[in-house]
């Protein structure tokens, strides 16, 4: 089955089913329990398996809710084309992250019909709630059925078609709330329409193969679609239905899709969220931005039978499971500050969200500085930056503390920078809105030098814990005497 591409979230889902780890759970109630499920389900599982919601409470069997989709290695690596068998989880993200750096375009296909029109629904039929929409957290202001979706639109001068993912509540059975960041690509588009005082045509779609929905969360360059992107890392076109309304392309097995348009906020816009985010807090939109947010006028609905919704809402950062691969480092990744000029970076990491950790050979005075700030100007919404030495494991947070409580002199090695490039979903950048209404977005950073001083770093006391060749080869020896994890 390695190395087969799929069409759609439907076709994914079994493949996955006969490979790796599932459970379909029955009679969950869309009201708070599923989201707190999946909040304990990755808190406490390591490695959780794919949950398909069944049979949701008031609704029928066959409308189902995939969730943590391709949270585990072998899941990705079956999106990704990679070998199920023989590779080590660190072979696997290597090889996902070539994958990805090595894609080229390829533009969809269209073809004349495709799964996803199998029920079309126009006029009074219009009802989003005709889905188990989850309400995830307590206080979310409604239910989510964009949580894991991609907003389609097209740019109405270069003609480019932009997909990006974006939450969506369910305002009425015809009308969804839309979050887009200030100077996402997705609301820059629709300004172009709203500056003529038009409505923007969208589509949404709920529900899509897994390797379109990591395209459409990938940022990229102004002018290239991300359905060419994710073409690309098919190695097939995405197969699209023309919109019989917006002319704009509709994923042809989309397990849920819509057709509308979002006026100008001035003409309809309503108070969105909150919405529990990722930083852990009710954060974004309406409470981030003091601003009612822009709506979709939804216009049609299309569905397969049996339809899959995908899945899955933001929960604190601790909750976040290591399942799945490494594919990326995110903005000041390794190769962000080489590119930069730094040298001997070793390794980039993020930590519950807020935390970069660089590990770095040290050559010469004010090199910690120099990767420290080249970090910093690549982190958007960032606000701690610690440089530890090549010694320290920058992905082992146990160990990027012991830097910091043992190599960082609080009144000599930390660094406060004001004034950085923010979002509003940060929760103190919300409440500093929430008090002054000031419009600012940003917020301030604190740099850890966690290192040795360049200076000192022979006189520095040598580490005792044992050294990492010797604890493995203890590991390997005492193996069958003490259950040791594999490593
Ligand atoms: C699960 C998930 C949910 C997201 N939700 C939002 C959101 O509600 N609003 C937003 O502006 N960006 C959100 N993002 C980030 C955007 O999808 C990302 O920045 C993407 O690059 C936007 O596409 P664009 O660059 O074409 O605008 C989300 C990302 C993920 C992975
Ligand atoms: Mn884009």
């Amino acid at each position: 089955m390695s190395g087969t591409v799929f069409d759609g979230l439907q076709e994914f889902v079994d493949a996955a089913m006969e490979v790796d780890e599932y459970r379909i759970i029955e009679g969950a109630d869309w009201n708070e329990e599923i989201g707190a499920l999946l909040e304990a389900t990755a808190e406490l599982i390591p490695d959780p398996p794919m949950l398909i919601f069944d049979a949701v409470n008031g609704y029928p069997p066959g409308f189902r809710i995939a969730t943590n989709v391709i949270g585990g290695a072998k899941r990705m690596a079956l999106a990704l084309g990679l070998p199920l068998e023989g590779k080590s989880r660190q072979e696997l993200s290597e090889l996902g992250r070539r994958k990805l750096r090595e894609a080229r375009p390829i533009p969809p296909e269209e073809v004349p019909t495709g799964p996803v029109m199998e029920n079309v629904l126009t006029g009074d039929e219009v009802d989003l709630l005709r889905f188990p929409v989850p309400r995830y957290h307590a206080m979310d202001g409604g239910r989510y059925i964009g949580t894991h979706d991609s907003l389609i639109n097209k740019d109405p001068d270069s003609g480019y078609v932009n997909v990006g993912t974006y939450r969506m509540e369910v305002h009425e059975r015809n009308l969804l709330g839309l979050w887009m960041s200030p100077g996402q690509q997705g609301r820059l588009i629709c300004q172009r329409y709203w500056e003529r005082g038009e409505s923007c045509p969208v589509v949404a779609v709920f529900g899509e193969d897994p390797l379109l929905f990591m395209a459409s969360h990938t940022r990229l360059p102004w002018g290239e679609s991300e359905l060419d992107y994710a073409g690309g890392i098919r190695g097939r076109a995405v197969a699209i239905v023309r919109g019989p309304i917006t002319g704009l392309p509709i994923p042809a097995h989309a397990e849920i899709a819509i057709e509308g348009e979002v006026p100008p906020p001035w003409v309809e816009a309503r108070d969105e969220g909150p919405f529990g985010e990722w930083p852990g807090y009710y954060s974004g939109g309406t409470v981030g931005t003091g601003e009612p947010q822009p709506v979709i006028r939804v216009k049609a609905i299309y569905h397969r039978n049996t339809p899959i919704l995908g899945g899955g809402a933001p929960m604190w950062p601790g909750a976040r499971s290591d399942g799945g691969l490494a594919l990326g480092e995110g903005r000041a990744g390794v190769a962000d500050l080489l590119r930069a000029g730094v040298q001997d970076v070793v390794q980039s990491a993020s930590h519950m969200g807020y935390i970069r950790a660089i590990s770095l050979r040290q050559r010469f005075p004010g090199h910690a500085k120099q990767a420290a700030h080249a970090a910093f100007a690549a982190t958007r919404n960032g606000r701690w930056i610690v440089v530890v030495d090549e010694d320290i494991d920058a992905t082992d947070l146990k160990e990027v503390l012991w830097a910091m409580t043992t190599r960082c002199d609080p009144a000599r090695d930390i660094e406060i920078v004001d004034g950085c490039w923010s979002t509003p979903l940060d929760p103190l950048v919300s409440a500093d809105r929430a008090r002054s209404d000031a419009g600012d977005h940003t917020n301030s950073m604190a740099i850890f030098y966690a290192t040795r001083p360049f200076q000192l770093r022979d006189q520095f006391p040598q580490v005792s814990r044992a050294p990492r060749a010797l604890r493995r080869q203890v590991v390997e020896k005492y193996r069958g005497i003490l259950p040791f994890p594999e490593q």
